[in-house]
Formats: C-alpha cells, sequence, structure tokens
C-alpha cells in the first residue's frame, strides 16, 4: 500500500508541470488536471452562464505548459454534447512551440460546422497534445453575429515580441524562471563543497554536509 501511493505521487508530480489551461472563453469548469486526458475536462454537462462569442473574427487562449505541442479546436452545435460524435473540426490542427499564453484565431462562420448560426448555442472543445496524452477543455457559448470580444480579455503569444506580451504571460514565465533558480542553488552548493575539499582541514564538516543532504 505505501508503494501504490508513493507511485501515485509521483505520478502526480509528473504531470503537475505539464498540460494545458484555456483561458477563453471561459471553461466549462475549473481546471482538473487528472481530467484533461478525458471529454471535456471530465465536465460532462454544459454550463448555464455561457460566454457571448462573436460568430467571426474571435479567438481563443490557452496557457501551455509544454514546450513543443499541437492544438486544434472541435465545436458542436448541440444544446448538450455528450461525446465526440457530436463535434466537427472547426479549426485544424497545427504544431507550436513555447510554453506560456498563447492566443489564436477562430472564424466559425467560416468554419463549415453545420449549425453555427448568429444566436446558436455551441460548445467549442479545444483538443492539446504536448506529447503525454491527448488533453480536452470545453467552453460553452453562444454565437452573435454582432458581439465583439471585449478588450479586457487579452490576446497575446508568450513568444511574440511586444511588451505587452510579456507581461500577460507572467504565470507562464515565473513558473520557468522558479524552475531554473534550482540548479544554480546545486551548482552554490557543489562549490561551497569544493571549496571545504580543498582546504582539506574540513572533512568532518564536509561528511555532516552529506549526512545533511541526504
Ligand atoms: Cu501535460
Amino acid at each position: 500500500m505505501r508503494f501504490a501511493s508513493i507511485a501515485f505521487l509521483l505520478g502526480s508530480l509528473s504531470v503537475a508541470s505539464a498540460h494545458f489551461q484555456l483561458q477563453f472563453p471561459t471553461p466549462r469548469g475549473v481546471f482538473v488536471e487528472d481530467d484533461e486526458p478525458t471529454f471535456c475536462d471530465g465536465y460532462t454537462t454544459a454550463a448555464t452562464n455561457r460566454t457571448t462569442f462573436p460568430l467571426t473574427g474571435g479567438f481563443f487562449s490557452l496557457n501551455s505548459e509544454h514546450p513543443t505541442w499541437t492544438v486544434g479546436v472541435i465545436v458542436s452545435t448541440a444544446q448538450n454534447p455528450s461525446s465526440f460524435n457530436n463535434f466537427s473540426q472547426a479549426v485544424p490542427f497545427f504544431e507550436t512551440t513555447g510554453e506560456g499564453v498563447f492566443c489564436f484565431p477562430i472564424d466559425l462562420a467560416t468554419s463549415g460546422v453545420n449549425g453555427i448560426a448568429d444566436g446558436v448555442n455551441a460548445t467549442l472543445q479545444i483538443v492539446f497534445d504536448g506529447g503525454d496524452d491527448k488533453l480536452y477543455q470545453c467552453a460553452d457559448v453562444t454565437l452573435s453575429s454582432t458581439a465583439t470580444i471585449s478588450s479586457s480579455v487579452s490576446c497575446t503569444n508568450a513568444t511574440g515580441t511586444g511588451s505587452s506580451s510579456a507581461s500577460s504571460s507572467a504565470s507562464g514565465t515565473s513558473t520557468a524562471s522558479s524552475t531554473s533558480v534550482s540548479p544554480s542553488a546545486t551548482g552554490a552548493n557543489n562549490g561551497a563543497l569544493a571549496n571545504s575539499v580543498a582546504s582539506g582541514a574540513a572533512l568532518l564538516s564536509v561528511v555532516a554536509a552529506f549526512a545533511a543532504m541526504l
């Protein structure tokens, strides 16, 4: 039993820093990491508070925690789609690279998906593959021919050159910088140990330092 729980913890840790989170349109429910490999991130019922989404000139944005990934969007106009059979491809899969927040255009009016029209309820399902599994998140929307996306919703790319993209991708870059701290800290420890050994007089303290590390 103890082994099983340790294995479970290790499994959780290995995927903790890898997956994606839909930013816009608002996902069906809060991101559930362990359910993301399943239909709609485990949320099988359409949300009641739908996002008004433009028929033309829309976009979706996500935070990627994988360096290389493919992404596409499938769409359903069923009231409460419950299986992948209810969905049709709206944005073909494409590959891109980079971690952080990314934004892509989606023009539903020209997607060719049946039933797309002004006032229709639809569900967008983002399909993402960063190499560990196919991952899914859904957003329930009401399509509008007159609506535009509020300017308060950011559409930036983490690998873009604009300064605005750097600030909006803060969550992605802070994760990257915090992980880069540990290697340098380890290097500093190694340097301290090397100095102690060179002095020759502090062998016991080196042994104690190793014991502390273990
Ligand atoms: Cu992942």
